[in-house]
């Protein structure tokens, strides 16, 4: 019960944000909120300053805050996407500020079958404000994110199985569970300088933020974030995404991205609603190409020197490389996301390389129905705690999950949709007496997503 009429008061409290949203964005400029690409011709006056380029013709600046293409290309942190993907979300203009906004809630319920299998109801959410304006030579860029997990979802996150990392307690790891996420998702700033017809160096800071390290998280690529279900190869991939304190320096030419960065590689604690400090003891760096604007790829590399928490003294070397491809077909957006990822893992006891895969695609048909599905196997260690005869091996676990959604209505720049999934995983048979013999996963939900 308590955790239903969570979920409707946070489904209450987004479209009252929402609303609000609109409500200042009509103060602010006397028309009501609607998106990019159906933005009404600009009236005059709104901007000061007229060296802001030929996309202020259209009234907005529609570039991104790190360089000099559209927006559309600009996925988590500073991650890059394909051009081509259908943006999300609402857009403003208040003075020589474009703002942006752009969340979702999704009130799910969970089954995971077998022994270790559980079942829970609980809301997972995010919303993010973005804004930027030009600022002396360059752009500046603001970002804060924050997530409802820590209340909706709750400490213990919930039941996935054989998903692992993070924790609860400070003393037991998260097996079979996925971890909510820190209400302090990202709160950054960037500052972006042109160089040439498409240049641009960038500097950007997060605490949290994202360093340069895999492919756009998977609730801001567009290939995954309808998906309520984490993937298995979060922690191979971009578990990096809130990371308590960051700093990236790149450069980007045309197609081609290079950055770097330095970073507290230490892992969220079970403290979720905190901001965490610590010194920086960790790098990464990345390497994008976006050769058109229907594809984007990644190959990335990350030093994290001790990202977990309750094994301090294992450090995680990651690579990471990836290929997301954006088509607008004849009924609508169509992404699909290929990853590999490598956690190398080095402690006293030894060293162990543990790849992951990752396949995942999203269509949405005509408005309404979005159709997702996702392919993973990973090489996972972590499914024992210390102590149990199997802890410390690793097996090979692969999952195929697909499900729909249903959109039923909309208010404002608000869509509700009504959704399913089914997931089907397969390991090893030394396995089965832990989690029985077709081990699945189920879940409805209802989203609302701006
Ligand atoms: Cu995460």
């Amino acid at each position: 019960m308590k955790i239903f009429s969570t979920t409707a008061a946070l489904a209450a409290a987004s479209v009252h944000l929402v609303a609000m949203a609109q409500h200042s964005h009509a103060d602010m400029s006397g028309n009501k909120a609607s998106a990019a690409p159906e933005m009404p011709a600009p009236t005059q006056g709104k901007k000061k300053g007229s060296e802001m380029g030929d996309d202020m013709a259209m009234g907005y600046d529609m570039q991104s805050a790190l360089g000099p293409y559209s927006m559309t290309r600009a996925g988590s942190g500073t991650s890059w996407q394909p051009e081509a993907t259908t943006m999300e979300g609402w857009m403003g203009m208040s003075g020589d500020w474009m703002l942006m906004a752009h969340g979702f809630v999704n009130a799910i319920y969970d089954r995971q079958s077998g022994p270790r299998g559980d079942k829970k109801g609980f809301a997972e959410s995010m919303g993010m404000v973005m804004a930027q304006r030009k600022a002396g030579p360059g752009t500046l860029g603001l970002r804060a994110m924050v997530s409802l997990d820590p209340a909706a979802t709750g400490r213990s996150g919930y039941p996935l199985l054989f998903q692992t990392g993070e924790t609860a307690d400070g003393v037991n790891p998260l097996i079979d569970r996925q971890h909510p996420h820190d209400f302090f998702m990202e709160l950054s700033g960037s500052y972006s300088l042109r160089f040439g017809s498409d240049g641009a160096v960038f500097a950007y800071v997060g605490l949290p933020g994202e360093p340069a390290l895999g492919p756009a998280a998977f609730m801001h690529r567009f290939s995954g974030m309808r998906n309520p279900e984490a993937p298995l190869t979060h922690h191979w991939l971009d578990s990096t995404h809130i990371t308590f304190g960051v700093a990236t320096l790149g450069v980007s030419k045309g197609p081609w991205k290079l950055e770097a960065s330095s970073f507290n590689g230490r892992e969220p604690d079970q403290k979720r609603w905190n901001i965490e400090t610590r010194g920086f003891d960790s790098w990464s760096a990345r390497a994008t190409f976006n050769p058109t604007p229907q594809w984007s790829m990644q190959v990335s590399y990350g030093d994290l020197k001790s990202p977990e928490q309750l094994e301090p003294d294992m450090r995680i070397k990651r690579t990471t490389a990836s290929v997301s491809y954006h088509a607008a077909t004849a009924v609508g957006p169509w992404q699909t996301t290929l990853a590999w990822g490598q956690n190398q893992k080095q402690s006293p006891s030894g060293s162990e390389r543990l790849p992951g895969w990752l396949a995942e695609t999203t269509l949405v048909a005509h408005e309404r129905h979005t159709f997702f599905g996702r392919l993973e196997q990973v090489r996972n260690d972590e499914l024992f705690h210390d102590g149990e005869a199997l802890a410390g091996q690793a097996f090979r676990v692969r999952k195929v999950s697909a499900g729909y959604i249903y959109d039923f209505f909309k208010t404002g720049k608000v869509s509700w949709g009504v959704g399913g999934l089914v997931g089907i995983y397969s390991a090893p048979g030394a396995l089965e007496p832990f989690y029985g013999k077709r081990p699945t996963s189920a879940m409805v939900f209802l989203q609302g997503r701006l």
